[in-house]
Formats: structure tokens, C-alpha cells, sequence
């Protein structure tokens, strides 16, 4: 079998006078302009040839084809566009079919989609996550999908840029069939649709949906969209499938992807696209194996330890979570059990999943069980002599190569590790809660944590799928330091005039999904409060400090859980309370502050400039590798709208 090259990434080869056309661009096989130019070619190659009856489009390696070639936006345009390379694929002469032996995302669905027929391999997968990054499909993939699944699942499948496994797009009519051998399945499709009038998708009449269930699908996404931009457009591109014709349709489709393309929202979200790929790797570990992790143990199984432990089971860890006595145990299993079950009823979890997670946990008062573990993680009470205890404690019951790490939020995990027999093996893990679905760990690279223990972790949570970031040794980490700063600039406009409220609703316009007081009440304000009182001796006499949040604590104002805080719950829901009001007045009074209003763009420019100066002295002190690190953090573990590419991005106005 002879290969034809069509271009440096396209080459085919013919199967019983089919041409099977392969595209090969590593990494992700995505559409860039030598993809496109070969698709073309090998198209005008198969319809030349009088012995070609069919052609099947597949990919190398583990990729269908990952999407457009999102490196080439804002460089100019290459001919044929994608757009042009459907048309030709739709419009072709022969049955074109795909072979889709792996992920078929954005452009690469929309290649599928162009397609006569459709075949799956077993990991192939399907989806258009452009509204992920700020676009709308912009190969026809609004107008094509609807035509196949219908208007309401391509609202749900584009608005929310879900990604569905072949059983799913078999269901919704996405795809042909399932085969193992998917390519030779796909010839087989190709020859036998040779005597049958192509099936080509634009030319499908759409089937007429449910009014009030294509409302609810839009209703779904608008809620999602927190003020951005692609959501709406990609929902209103859909409905317009039914309404319009198919080349007006594309038309108005083809211009709001590129009016999208060029906007700050998709900038935002390409620049946390490439954060996320960048994040957890460090330079260091080039060449640097990590160790072997299946048993974990959880000391601690409150609600982070619970979290961390869902999150392990189910990736597939043996488990032994240890309390410090029988019933804390059994309570400790029960939480895990009932986090596990709440995933099965969200649909998160399939039923037998569970009961296999179930199966590999062991709960125990024994601590000498943890003998078996390779990684122990303490989620206990965060307190320096507590956690200290504890790992002079696991020297003497872990294996010599068994890792530890410390769960905690604010102490320094340098002291911990220089305590214990082995330092080089102990690091930091900090889980958010709750730990199960938050996606951020900050993993903390100590003073003599050994490069193998740091890349285990970061294989580790890799493998949990959360989104590792490495910093290094500092009061909070870097999540946490943002916080302060943020929280104070916060504190520092209510004290000069904003109220809490005025902050909240700035921040929320601006993307947040809470604004900081309200998070703060959520949170609980009491810890905080401890902290402030720990560090009050050492704390600079002259730095400006604000005492509103004190003086809520001392009267009992903890947050939500005790029905006040910055605001009142105590009708159940939240409302700005006079009392505090009252309470932030008088604070000004005493420090002589005449009160003066803010404007929300001031209100946010401050809170940003504030995150950012924090950011850079996180980089200059070199506990944080890159500033987009940050923006992670932020945007991961703090509710950083990310189509605002996080507190760095936009301080380098962007944003
Ligand atoms: C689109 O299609 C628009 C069209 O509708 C209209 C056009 C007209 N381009 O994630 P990984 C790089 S918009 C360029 O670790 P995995 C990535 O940066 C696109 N580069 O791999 C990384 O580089 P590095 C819609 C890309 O195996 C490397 O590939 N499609 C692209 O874990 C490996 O990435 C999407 O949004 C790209 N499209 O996962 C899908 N994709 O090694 C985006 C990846 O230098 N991609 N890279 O750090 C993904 O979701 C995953 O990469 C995928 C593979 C699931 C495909």
C-alpha cells in the first residue's frame, strides 16, 4: 500500500478503493493551514481518480483532530479557510466518512459533522468547547450539529461546551455507529454509500422542536454565562438553524466567530487555555520519575478529608483514612460514603463506580494501618504542634520511600518537615474545599522537598484531575496572600466610604459569581479573626488596619452559619443589615473618615491593582514561577471570572 503525501500533515493510502486520508499533526492534529491545504488535495486526488469510491478522514495518534489551530488566531488568515474546506468535504462527490478514532473537538466535530457518515472508535469523543475560549464554532458547526441532534441537545452540546463519549453521540444521532475496528468499519460505510444519494448534512431538514424545551435549554446556558459574551451568541447562532437558510445562517455564524475571535474575552480565555497547559510544569523535573502511588492515606476525614478522599477513590486509589477513634471513624466513612452517593445522584458518578470506591476504603482508629500507604495526607485541625505531632508520629509507622504532606492552609510547611526524620519527603497539598469538585492544588515545593516527591504529587493530582499549581514557602501560599491583599483594599473602601455591599455588587458585575463580603460570610469570619489576633504583636504599628471585621466578630457576627455577618440571614436570606451599617459609621467616626462614594469601576480597578501588586511580589520573592500561575489560582480557587484571564491579565490591560 503506497502513501501519498498531500501535505506535510496529510497523507493517504487506498483500501479497497477507498482513500483513507490521515491527518497527522502532532500534537493534537489540529486543523493549522497545512491540514487544511492537504484536506483539499486529497479531496480533488480522490475525485479525480475513477477507481477512488470513497474517501475516510482519519486521525494519528490519540486525536481525531483537537480543533482549530488555536496558535494561528490573530495571525492573518491562510487559504482555504475551514469554513471552505467543510463546504468542499459536504459538497464532495464521493462519500466522505469519519473515522473518528479519538477526541473530535471545534473544528474537528464540525470535520465530522461535514462528513456523509460518522463512525466512532471506542475512545473517540465529541464536542465544541469554543464558548470555553470566548468563540462560537465557526465551520458550520452551529448549523450542522442541530440538523443531526436536534435544536435543544446542540444548544445544551455548544452553549455549554460539553464533550460526550460515543455511547452519548450514537443516542443524540451525532454518529453512524460504534466499532471497535473503527476505520475499517468506515470503509466499509464508504463503499456501501457509493450507489446511495450522499446524506449531506446542511441539506438535512431540521426536526421541529419543543418551543418551551428549547427556552429552558437557552435558559440553562444564559444562567452559566456570568455576562459573557459566546454563550448567547452560540445559542442564538443554533436557534437560527431552524429559522433561517443554511447559508445565511453560516454567514452570520462565520462573521461573530471572527468578531469573537478578536474580542478580550477570547484573548482572556486562550491566555488561561495555554495557563492551564503551562501550570505544574517545572523545569527542574525534566527527566525526573515519579514514584509509585496506589495506596493514600487521609488523616483527618472532616470535610477536606473527606473531599481529598472522594477525589482519590475515584480516580481510581486504594484509601485508608484514619481518625482518632472508632466512632470518629465510622462518622469519617459516612461522610465519605454520602459525598460518594451525592456524586452518583448528580449523575457525576455511575452507580458501580461508587460501590468499587467503596470497596477500596478503609476507615480506621488504627493508625500503624497507614503502614501500607505511599502518600499520607493530613487534613487535620491547622495547628502548628498538632500537625508536628502527627508526622514526628508517621516517621515511625510509614515506609522509609512513603510520602507526606501536609494539608495545611496558612502554617509554614517547612517547620513541619524539618521536625520529622525524613524533611525531603515531606510537601504541601493544599486541597480547596470541597476538595472533591474544586479543581486547584497548590502544591508546595519546600525548602528540602526532593524533586521525585514533587513530581509524585504533581502526578498525583494530575491523576485526581485537578489542576496542580507549585509555589512556594509563604504565609497562605499564593491563593491565600491575594486573598489578604484583596480582602484588605476591600476593607480599606468600606472603611473610606463603599459599603459592603457596593464592593459585592461591583465585583459580581464584573464576573465574580460572589462578591468578597458575601464570601467571607460563607467562609466563616472566626479564623480569620484568630489569625489577625495571633499576629497582632508582630503586625507593623504604623500599617493602616481596619477593625470593622473585629468588632463583627466580637459581636458574634461569624458569617451565615451564625445568621449574621457582613450581612443579615436571618430571614434566610441575605440582606444589608442597619446594625452593621451602624457599626461601619462609627468605626469611621473614630478614625475622623469622612465617608466618600466609590464608583464600581473604582471599586474594581483598586481590588485588581491590589491582587496584581500582590502577584508580583509573589513572583519577585519567586514563590509563584509565572504570572499566569496566579491567574489559576485566582480564577481556580477564588471565583476569578476566567474570561477576565485572572488578576495578572487584566492588570496588564487586558482586561
Ligand atoms: C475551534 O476549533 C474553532 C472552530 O470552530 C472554527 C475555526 C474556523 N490548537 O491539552 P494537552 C496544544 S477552536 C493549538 O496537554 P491532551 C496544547 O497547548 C478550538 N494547540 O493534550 C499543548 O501544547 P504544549 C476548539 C493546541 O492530550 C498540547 O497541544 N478545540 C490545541 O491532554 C497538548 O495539549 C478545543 O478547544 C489547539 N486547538 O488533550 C480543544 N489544543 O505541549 C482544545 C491543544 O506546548 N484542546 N494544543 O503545552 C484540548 O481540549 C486538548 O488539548 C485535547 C488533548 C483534548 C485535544
Amino acid at each position: 500500500m503506497s502513501t501519498i503525501r498531500f501535505s506535510e500533515s496529510v497523507s493517504g493510502s487506498i483500501r479497497g478503493g477507498v482513500l483513507v486520508v490521515t491527518i497527522d499533526n502532532a500534537p493534537v492534529n489540529a486543523t493549522s493551514a497545512h491540514v487544511r491545504q492537504g484536506l483539499v488535495k486529497a479531496l480533488e486526488h480522490a475525485t479525480a481518480l475513477g477507481t477512488v469510491t470513497g474517501i475516510v478522514i482519519t486521525g494519528a495518534g490519540h486525536t481525531f483532530v483537537g480543533g482549530a489551530d488555536i496558535k494561528e488566531f490573530g495571525k492573518p488568515p491562510v487559504e482555504p479557510t475551514l469554513p471552505e474546506v467543510m463546504e468542499r468535504i459536504e459538497n464532495c462527490g464521493k462519500p466522505v466518512v469519519a473515522a473518528v478514532n479519538g477526541a473530535a473537538l471545534g473544528g474537528g466535530c464540525e470535520i465530522a459533522l461535514a462528513c456523509h457518515g460518522r463512525i466512532a472508535g471506542e475512545a473517540a469523543s465529541f464536542g465544541m468547547p469554543e464558548v470555553k475560549l470566548g468563540i462560537v464554532p465557526g465551520a458550520g458547526g452551529t448549523q450542522r450539529l442541530p440538523r443531526l441532534v436536534g435544536i435543544v441537545a446542540a444548544i445544551d452540546l455548544i452553549g455549554s461546551g460539553r464533550t460526550v463519549k460515543p455511547a452519548e453521540a450514537l443516542k443524540l444521532g451525532l454518529i453512524d455507529g460504534i466499532a471497535a475496528d473503527h476505520l475499517s468499519t468506515a470503509i466499509a460505510l464508504a463503499r456501501g454509500m457509493a450507489a446511495d444519494p450522499l446524506r449531506r448534512t446542511g441539506g438535512i431538514q431540521i426536526a421541529g422542536a419543543d418551543a418551551a424545551a428549547v427556552e429552558i435549554a437557552t435558559k440553562k446556558v444564559l444562567a452559566k454565562a456570568r455576562g459573557q459574551a459566546a454563550p448567547a451568541e452560540a445559542v442564538r447562532l443554533v436557534r437560527k438553524a431552524s429559522e433561517a437558510s443554511l447559508e445565511d445562517a453560516l454567514a452570520d455564524e462565520r462573521a461573530t466567530f471572527m468578531r469573537l475571535r478578536d474580542s478580550r474575552e477570547a484573548a482572556a480565555l486562550r491566555h488561561v487555555f495555554f495557563a492551564e497547559r503551562q501550570a505544574g510544569k517545572v523545569g527542574k523535573l525534566d527527566g525526573v520519575a515519579p514514584r509509585k502511588l496506589e495506596t493514600i492515606g487521609i488523616v483527618g476525614t472532616g470535610l477536606m478529608g473527606a473531599g481529598i478522599a472522594v477525589a482519590a477513590l475515584t480516580a481510581g486509589c486504594r484509601l485508608v483514612g484514619v481518625e482518632q477513634t472508632e466512632d470518629a471513624a465510622a462518622k469519617g466513612r459516612e461522610r465519605i460514603s454520602e459525598t460518594l452517593d451525592k456524586a452518583v445522584q448528580s449523575g457525576r458518578l455511575a452507580d458501580a463506580t461508587r460501590n468499587e470506591c467503596l470497596a477500596r476504603l478503609d476507615v480506621t482508629s488504627e493508625i500503624s494501618r497507614l503502614a501500607t500507604a505511599d502518600l499520607v495526607i493530613e487534613a487535620v485541625f491547622d495547628d502548628l504542634a498538632v500537625k508536628t505531632e502527627l508526622f514526628q508520629r508517621l516517621d515511625g509507622i510509614v515506609r522509609p520511600d512513603a510520602i507526606l504532606a501536609t494539608n495545611t492552609s496558612y502554617l509554614n510547611p517547612d517547620e513541619i518537615a524539618a521536625a520529622t526524620a525524613h524533611p525531603g519527603r515531606v510537601v504541601g497539598l493544599h486541597f480547596f474545599s470541597p476538595a472533591n469538585i474544586m479543581r486547584l492544588v497548590e502544591v508546595v515545593d519546600c525548602k528540602a522537598t526532593l524533586p521525585d516527591v514533587l513530581a509524585t504529587v504533581l502526578a498525583f493530582a494530575r491523576k485526581l484531575g485537578k489542576l496542580p499549581v507549585v509555589c512556594g514557602v509563604t504565609e497562605g501560599f499564593i491563593g491565600n496572600r491575594i486573598f489578604s491583599a484583596y480582602r484588605r483594599e476591600a476593607e480599606f473602601m468600606v472603611e473610606d466610604g463603599a459599603s459592603p455591599a457596593d464592593v459585592d455588587a461591583a465585583l459580581e458585575a464584573y464576573g465574580f459569581p460572589m462578591g468578597i463580603f458575601t464570601v467571607y460570610d460563607m467562609a466563616g469570619l472566626e479564623i480569620a479573626w484568630a489569625r489577625r489576633k495571633r499576629q497582632a504583636a508582630t503586625r507593623d504599628p504604623n500599617a493602616r488596619y481596619v477593625e470593622i471585621a473585629d468588632k463583627l466578630c466580637e459581636a458574634g457576627r461569624f458569617g451565615r452559619k451564625t445568621g449574621k455577618g457582613w450581612y443579615d440571614y436571618s430571614s434566610g436570606e441575605k440582606a444589608v443589615d442597619p446594625e452593621v451599617a451602624a457599626l461601619i459609621a462609627e468605626a469611621r467616626t473614630a478614625k475622623g473618615i469622612v465617608p466618600r462614594g466609590f464608583t464600581p469601576e473604582e471599586i474594581v480597578r483598586r481590588l485588581l491593582r491590589a491582587m496584581a501588586e500582590e502577584g508580583k511580589a509573589l513572583l519577585d520573592e519567586g514563590i509563584a514561577a509565572r504570572s499566569s500561575d496566579i491567574d489559576l489560582v485566582m480564577i481556580n480557587g477564588y471565583g476569578f471570572p476566567a474570561h477576565k484571564g485572572g488578576p495578572m491579565f487584566a492588570a496588564e490591560g487586558n482586561a
